[in-house]
Parts: structure tokens; C-alpha cells; sequence
């Protein structure tokens, strides 16, 4: 497994989404990816599985310090007491003493970015994660939550994928050596009949899937795929044996559309 290395933290370059994974499914998809080798897994208190991924941990039997755990705080609990009550609230659901990394899920205009990063940053140094981040960040918050944070910033969480170009965001997460980590990196599934991806498979013996998770990883992207399948896991992991070609990485960039975003809400930040 490659690493995405970001202001001292070390981010497995695929690990498992849970977003709308629940219940029994979420346990065992957590469980069995562990088991294939993956060593990410990314929740949310707003995904409403933290306990089932804390279950599908212990069930794996992988130790815990070997896993890369991501947990996100949601916007509600961005007032500083309330954020450190909610994290310490996660890590009882999840049954450990401390996360990986804690993100804010999504920008919260309604309370002073600098109080909830003031926040953030004092649990870092309370041992409750040992990273903190943040999530669909522009790259205009990104600039002031790096002035803000009195704790380095190691990654913002974003949708990335073929179909949507982040190049801006990329660019603002280099130069403050965050990583970008990519949810919905297939596309939701969209990518699966697309033919640039099929015929650049079809030269790799690769899913469409596969060359989408490898174009993420070749840009030294994190991508956290989710699939309620067990058998996905296996080939959502299956990437690091073939390397794509400048030629090959141009023409999975050229699909980019201003149509490309999937995941949009009405609190969502004006995106670059
Ligand atoms: C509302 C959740 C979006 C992706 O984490």
C-alpha cells in the first residue's frame, strides 16, 4: 500500500468510504476490506455508523495501530465546547481512545472558523486524534484556515474524480503540503460504461474503476471508495501493479465537465 504523506501524517492512498454504509453491511464491509489489506477506513458522525465500524475493526482483527481511522465532525457541533464533547462522543462510539484524524465535515459560515479550528487543534493536543482536517473546503477557506489553525491542517476531503476538475483545490492543498483526499472517486459508478476508461482498461487488463482509483493515486491523491460489495473491495484495492502514461493521465483529465459535481447541498460553499 502507498502512502500520501501531509504535515507529518501518513494517509494509506485507498481506503474505504462509509458514507451511507449502515448497520450489519457497514461491520462486515469494514471487517472484510481490513482483511484484504486495507488500512483506511473513513466515517463520519453524520454517517450514523461509527459504532459499526468500531465493530467491523475489532472483528478484523488487524491491529488497531496498523489502521488509518478518519472521523468528521459535523457542522452542528462547530461551537468549541460542542466539538470537543462530539469527537470524545465518536471515539465512544467507534470504542477507541483516539482517531487518526478529525475533520470538519463542511464549512459552517454561521461560527467563526478561528474558534472551531482553536477547537480542533486543542483536541489534537488533548491526544483525542492525533491529525486534524478539513472536508469541501474551497480553496479560499482553505487559505484562511491555514492562517487560522494553530495545529498543521494535513488534508481537505473533497469529491474528485474524472468527471470534476480540482485542479484549484489541488494546487491550494500543495502548497500547504496538505493531501487531497478524493470521496466519490468512480463517480458515484458513472465511470463503469465510459469508453476513454474502457479502452485504457482494456490496455491495462483494468476495470474502468481501477483506472480511475490509479489515475487519483498517480496524482498522489488519496481515494477512499465506497461499496456495500464485498467483492469491490478486492478490485478497488488491485491498482498497484500498472502505472498509467502522461499521455494516458491526460485523456482521463480531458473528461472533466463544469457539469461534473454529484454531490452538492444548499449549505454547500460557493465552489472554485
Ligand atoms: C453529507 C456527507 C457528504 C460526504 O461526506
Amino acid at each position: 500500500m502507498l502512502f500520501v504523506e501531509a504535515n507529518g501524517a501518513k494517509i494509506p492512498a485507498i481506503g474505504l468510504g462509509t458514507w451511507e454504509l449502515s448497520g450489519r453491511t457497514c461491520a462486515r464491509v469494514v471487517e472484510q476490506a481490513l482483511r484484504l489489506g486495507y488500512r483506511h477506513i473513513d466515517t463520519a458522525q453524520v454517517y450514523d455508523n461509527e459504532r459499526e465500524v468500531g465493530d467491523g475493526l475489532r472483528a478484523s482483527g488487524v491491529r488497531r495501530d496498523d489502521v488509518f481511522v478518519t472521523t468528521k465532525v459535523w457542522t452542528n457541533h462547530f461551537a468549541p465546547h460542542d466539538l470537543e464533547r462530539s469527537i470524545k462522543e465518536s471515539l465512544v462510539r467507534l470504542r477507541l481512545p483516539a482517531v487518526d484524524l478529525v475533520l470538519l465535515h463542511w464549512p459552517n459560515p454561521h461560527v467563526p472558523l478561528e474558534e472551531t479550528l482553536g477547537a480542533l487543534a486543542h483536541a489534537k493536543r488533548m491526544g483525542l486524534t492525533r491529525h486534524i482536517g478539513v472536508s469541501n473546503f474551497t480553496v479560499a477557506l482553505i487559505e484562511q484556515a491555514v492562517a487560522l489553525s494553530g495545529e498543521p491542517l494535513v488534508c481537505n476531503q473533497v469529491e474528485y474524480h474524472p468527471y470534476l476538475d480540482q485542479a484549484k483545490v489541488r494546487a491550494a492543498c500543495d502548497r500547504h503540503g496538505m493531501a487531497l483526499v478524493a470521496y466519490s472517486p468512480i463517480a458515484k459508478g458513472r465511470i463503469k460504461s465510459d469508453q476513454t476508461l474502457l479502452d485504457i482498461g482494456h490496455a491495462h487488463r483494468k476495470t474502468p474503476a481501477q483506472i480511475c482509483l490509479r489515475w487519483l493515486v498517480q496524482q498522489n491523491v488519496s481515494a477512499i471508495p465506497r461499496t456495500s460489495r464485498v467483492e469491490r473491495l478486492s478490485e478497488n484495492i488491485e491498482i498497484f501493479d500498472f502505472e498509467l502514461s502522461d499521455g494516458e493521465m491526460a485523456d482521463i483529465a480531458a473528461l472533466a465537465s463544469p457539469k461534473g459535481r454529484l454531490t452538492d447541498f444548499g449549505f454547500a460553499p460557493k465552489w472554485d
